[in-house]
């Protein structure tokens, strides 16, 4: 009985964790500027899940950020979280959602490899890898 429970107990923890990180990459810049990350998120769930924080150690500030167009120009701005929806695949890509690295401490040069930790309400802490790219 208590083995029957436990594999239950896994079978639903499985269950609920079915959000995976895809095409993660980086783009290239110099110390002191700015650069960004991106990826997929796939939610293979029946629930939605939020991502509510980044952290990054190559960087003086890590934000979430979207675009906006107002007068034809682009802008782009930090916003708190985002919810990736139930069966869906959420990308941050150019010129959409991103992940800004503000105040780079370093170099990243093509094929470097930046982490970058993200935290979603469900799926809890994932530290992701993105190799650096010129686009
Ligand atoms: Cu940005």
């Amino acid at each position: 009985m208590k083995i029957l429970l436990a594999i239950l107990l896994f079978i639903s923890f499985q269950g609920d964790n079915k959000l995976t990180i895809e095409k993660t990459w980086t783009r290239v810049s110099a110390e002191g500027t700015n650069t960004a990350f991106f990826f997929d998120v796939v939610n293979n769930s029946d629930k939605p899940d939020t991502l509510y924080n980044v952290e990054s150690t190559v960087a003086e500030l890590t934000e979430i950020h979207e675009t906006y167009k107002v007068d034809g120009k682009m802008g782009m701005r930090k916003i708190p979280f985002i919810v990736i929806h139930a069966n869906s695949t959420f990308n941050f890509k150019p010129r959409s959602y991103h992940i800004m690295l503000i105040g780079l401490n370093k170099d990243i040069n093509a094929n470097d490899v930046v982490e970058l930790t993200v935290y979603f309400k469900k799926a809890g802490k994932m530290i992701l890898k993105g190799t650096a790219k010129t686009m």
